[in-house]
């Protein structure tokens, strides 16, 4: 078996991955990340496609954020549609100053790809067999196979970076975890089209119909969501049958003002919310999806793997550098007030937006008073925005 040794073993090649082993890079702090599938797979994924302030900032310290300055739109508002007609919510006016920047997850997990080649992260691809092992004492070690080798990595620490789907929770013993879910009777169809968005910002719309998203990648590079019904299967949609209900669920000069086109990207992505308590074993602990699953509504989840991040490289910084355990012993209490939050956002604004198959009348009219309320209050505005731009870390 072969036999590595260093500081922070990072599983898992995604946004939290390779941000926190950007930043532990630029400290000088070892770090090597492992992921079971390959760069071009995890760069196929079509994802997140707002970042918050905080998440480009993360960037900025990272040193990768050079090619999303340039590409990156830079959004000050968006629209809610409903009952036939578009709210504008300006974040810019709201949140005194603040506004998010559009960049496709694909894009950015890419520019960090790029960094950790410049700067000469260790990371191993395709692996299999990965098992975080002894983080219950203060000798962990992680073991993996690759091209039928076995390997073992001693470590200081694990980052357990590997998603919803991934091995690190799974490894925590299950009397030591609460978990917390949701599952929504519903899911989004998304699909990619190099058409021009129908609008320069983005819109939520609330229709009898169900939910849709009109978003972007660039001027030219349209991302488009429709609410589907749970056991939808993509190929029963046709780009015409897609773009004919998307059409149906926007206001009529929305709908007239569409381009449609061919959609190069189509793929029906399941909601729910999830938390996974605490985030930290011993010397393992989880980050991003690995720890909580938000719906896509709110656009938190890849901000909120950011924020995480940013809790635990302090922690290891200060650990390293500070020789103090402070910041890393409140890792995972400070991640979860931030991610509690923007659960409930997630939510809140799922609730409000889609049309759930069992809702009542009562339902309805709560619904929509919901939106009236967002519509003709400027506070009732102001909190939507303070949580869309990302509260504080
Ligand atoms: P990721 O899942 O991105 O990365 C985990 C990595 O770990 C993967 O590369 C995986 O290969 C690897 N891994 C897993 N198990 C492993 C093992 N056993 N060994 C080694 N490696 C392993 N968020 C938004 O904000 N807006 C959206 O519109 C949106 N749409 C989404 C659509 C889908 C289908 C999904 C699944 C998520 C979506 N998200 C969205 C959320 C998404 O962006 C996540 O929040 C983001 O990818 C989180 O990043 P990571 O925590 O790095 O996890
Ligand atoms: C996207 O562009 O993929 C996107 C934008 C906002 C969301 C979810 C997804 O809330």
């Amino acid at each position: 078996m072969g036999s590595i040794r260093t500081q922070v073993c990072i599983i898992g090649s995604g946004p939290s991955g390779l941000l926190l082993g950007q930043l532990l890079q630029n400290a000088g702090i070892d770090n090597i990340i492992l992921d079971r599938v390959d760069e071009d797979y995890i760069l196929g994924r079509v994802r997140a496609g707002v970042l918050e302030t905080g998440t480009c900032g993360l960037m900025k310290q990272a040193g990768a954020d050079g090619r999303m300055k340039k590409e990156g739109l830079i959004h000050h508002g968006f629209d809610l549609a409903f009952g036939g007609n578009s709210h504008n919510i300006n974040l810019l006016k709201l949140t005194r100053g603040q506004s998010v920047m559009v960049y496709g997850q694909t894009e950015l997990t890419r520019d960090l790809f790029d960094k950790r080649r410049q700067t000469g992260g260790q990371s191993i691809y395709s692996v299999s067999a990965v098992e975080p092992r002894d983080f219950d004492n203060i000798k962990p070690f992680v073991t993996f196979k690759k091209d039928g080798q076995n390997h073992r990595i001693d470590c200081d620490f694990i980052a357990g970076c590997d998603g919803f789907h991934g091995v690190s929770r799974q490894a925590v013993p299950e009397s030591a975890l609460k978990t917390y879910e949701r599952v929504y009777p519903f899911g989004w169809l998304g699909v990619l089209a190099d058409v021009p968005p129908v609008q320069d910002e983005l819109i939520y719309a609330n229709h009898e119909r169900g939910f849709a998203l009109c978003s972007m990648r660039s001027p030219t590079r349209s991302r488009y969501y429709i609410q589907c019904n749970s056991d939808d299967k993509v190929e029963s949609w046709t780009d015409d049958a897609f773009w004919d209900e998307l059409r149906r669920r926007l206001p009529v000069h929305l709908a007239e003002a569409m381009k449609t086109g061919p959609s190069f990207e189509k793929s029906i992505a399941p909601l729910r919310s999830f938390v996974s308590e605490p985030m930290r074993f011993g010397s393992l602990f989880t980050v991003g999806d690995a720890a909580h699953i938000v719906p896509p509504t709110g656009a938190k989840g890849l901000n909120l793997a950011a924020s995480d991040v940013h809790y635990l490289f302090e922690g290891l910084r200060d650990y390293y550098l500070e020789n103090s355990k402070i910041t890393l012993d409140a890792y995972s209490e400070r991640a979860l007030m931030r991610v509690w939050k923007a659960v409930r956002f997630s939510w809140w604004m799922t609730t409000m937006l889609h049309r759930f198959p069992s809702s009542t009348g009562f339902d309805q009219k709560i619904q929509t008073a919901d939106l009236n309320y967002i519509a003709q209050s400027e506070l009732a505005q102001a909190s939507l925005a303070e949580n869309y731009v990302g509260l504080p870390y």
